[in-house]
C-alpha cells in the first residue's frame, strides 16, 4: 500500500487549496457571524463540480472516490468549515441512495445530486433517539401504493434548504428495537413536510440545523429505499463511510488553526524577541503537528481501505468498520485539542472574534458529536475486536 497521494489527488488537492484561499476564506468569519445557510457557496461547489466527486460517472460525477472528497473537504475545513458541511451533508444524504437504491432509484435522484443542482439531507435523529437510533418514535404506516409519515425529526443539517431528505421511520412499529425500520426519500415539498425550530449553534453556524415535522406526508411506495423493515443496515452502514469525511473536516480544521498559530507566534513579539522562539511554545507546536499528522495518517488509511468497495448493502469488512470510527474518533479528538491550543497561543488575541481560531475552536467541537459522538465512536471500535 502506498501512503503517497497520486498525482491526480496532489493536483486535485493544491487545486480546491486554491479556490478555499481565493474565494472561500473571504467570507468564511461573516458566514458565522450571519449564521445563514451559504448559498454563494454552494454556486461556487457546483461551478467546481465538487459536488460529484464520490458520484459514479453514469449519473454525472467525477468518480473520484471517497478519498478524493476527504482530500476536498480537508482543504475546505481548513478555511471555512461551514462551508465543508455542505458537502458532507450532501454526502451523508445521498450515501443511502447509493447503497440501497435501484437502478431506476438512482437514475431519478442520482443526477440532480451529482451536480449540485439538487440537495439532500438525512433524517434520522429524533429527540429521544440519537446514540441509540433504534428508539425511532417516526412512524410510515401503509396506505395503497403510498405510505404515510408522521413524526418530528430533530438536529437535522439542511433539510429546510433541501430538495428531498432520506427519512428513517418505523414501517412495523410493532417490532421492537431496530427492526421495522425503513428509509423513505422524501421531497421536501410533499404537503405536510414543515420545518420547525431552527437551532442557534456554538460552531458551524453557517450551516443549518433544524427540525423536521412531518404530519401526514404521503410519500410514494417507490421511494423506499430496500423494501420495508430494512433501513438500520442502510444507515449503519451509511455512517461507517460518513465518518471518514467527517475525520477529513476534523483535520481540515486542527490543519487551519495550527497553520494560523505558528504564523502568528513568528510575527508576534513579547520579551523582545518573537514568542516562536520560546521552547514551551514550540513543544506545543511539535505536539500539535504530530498530532494533526497522525489523525490524517489514519483517516486517509480509513479512506483507502474504502476504495474500490462496491456501494451496495454488503456488511463492509471489520476492519473498515474500525478505521472508520478510529478515524473519526481520533481526528475529532485532534481536533478539539489542537484548536483549544491555537486558541491558547495567541493569548487574549485567540479569544477574540477578529482571529479565526476562536471560530475554529467552535467549529470543532461538533466532530466529536455528530455522526457519532466520541463515546459511540468507542464502542463502535470495541465491537470489532
Ligand atoms: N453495518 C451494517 N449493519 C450493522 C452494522 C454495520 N456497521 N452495525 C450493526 N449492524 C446491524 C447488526 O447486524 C444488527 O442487525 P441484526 O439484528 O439483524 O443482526 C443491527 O444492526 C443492530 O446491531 P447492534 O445490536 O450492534 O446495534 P445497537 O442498537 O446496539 O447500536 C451502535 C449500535 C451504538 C453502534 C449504533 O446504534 C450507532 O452507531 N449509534 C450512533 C448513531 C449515530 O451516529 N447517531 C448520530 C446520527 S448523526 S446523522
Amino acid at each position: 500500500m502506498s501512503y503517497d497521494l497520486t498525482e491526480e489527488q496532489q493536483m486535485l488537492k493544491d487545486t480546491v487549496a486554491r479556490i478555499a484561499r481565493e474565494q472561500i476564506a473571504p467570507g468564511a468569519e461573516a458566514r458565522d457571524e450571519e449564521a445563514q445557510f451559504p448559498w454563494d457557496m454552494v454556486e461556487v461547489l457546483r461551478e467546481n463540480a465538487l459536488f460529484g466527486a464520490d458520484f459514479p460517472e453514469k449519473y454525472g460525477g467525477s468518480e473520484m472516490g471517497l478519498f478524493s472528497l476527504c482530500l476536498i473537504i480537508e482543504e475546505i475545513a481548513k478555511v471555512c468549515a461551514s462551508t465543508s458541511v455542505v458537502l458532507l451533508v450532501h454526502e451523508l444524504g445521498t450515501t443511502p441512495i447509493m447503497l440501497a437504491g435501484t437502478d431506476p432509484q438512482k437514475d431519478r435522484f442520482l443526477p440532480k445530486l451529482a451536480t449540485g443542482e439538487h440537495l439532500v439531507a438525512f433524517g434520522l435523529t429524533e429527540a429521544n433517539a440519537g446514540s441509540d437510533v433504534s428508539g425511532l418514535k417516526t412512524k410510515a404506516a401503509r396506505e395503497g401504493d403510498d405510505f404515510i409519515l408522521n413524526g418530528t425529526k430533530m438536529f437535522i443539517s439542511h433539510a429546510d434548504i433541501a430538495d428531498m431528505v432520506c427519512i428513517a421511520a418505523k414501517t412495523d412499529p410493532s417490532v421492537p428495537g431496530h427492526k421495522g425500520t425503513s428509509i423513505f426519500v422524501v421531497d421536501t415539498k410533499t404537503p405536510g413536510f414543515g420545518i420547525g425550530k431552527h437551532e442557534n449553534k456554538m460552531g458551524v453556524r453557517g450551516s443549518s440545523t433544524v427540525e423536521i415535522v412531518l404530519e401526514d406526508v404521503r410519500v410514494p411506495a417507490e421511494n423506499i429505499l430496500s423494501g420495508e423493515g430494512k433501513g438500520f443496515p442502510i444507515i449503519m452502514k451509511t455512517l461507517d463511510l460518513t465518518r471518514i469525511p467527517v475525520a477529513a473536516q476534523a483535520i481540515g480544521i486542527a490543519q487551519g488553526a495550527l497553520d494560523y498559530a505558528v504564523a502568528y507566534t513568528k510575527e508576534r513579539t513579547q520579551f523582545g524577541k518573537p514568542i516562536f522562539s520560546f521552547q514551551g511554545l514550540q513543544w506545543m507546536m511539535a505536539d500539535m503537528t504530530t498530532q494533526v499528522e497522525a489523525a490524517r495518517q489514519l483517516t486517509y488509511k480509513a479512506a483507502s481501505l474504502f476504495e474500490g468497495l462496491p456501494k451496495n448493502l454488503d456488511r463492509l469488512p471489520t476492519e473498515t468498520i474500525r478505521y472508520s470510527a478510529m478515524a473519526k474518533l481520533m481526528a475529532s479528538e485532534t481536533a478539539m485539542k489542537v484548536t483549544t491550543d491555537a486558541v491558547q497561543l495567541l493569548g487574549g488575541y485567540g479569544y477574540i472574534k477578529e482571529y479565526p481560531v476562536e471560530r475554529m475552536m467552535r467549529d470543532a467541537k461538533i466532530t466529536q458529536i455528530y455522526e457519532g459522538t466520541s463515546q459511540i465512536q468507542k464502542v463502535v471500535i470495541a465491537n470489532t475486536l
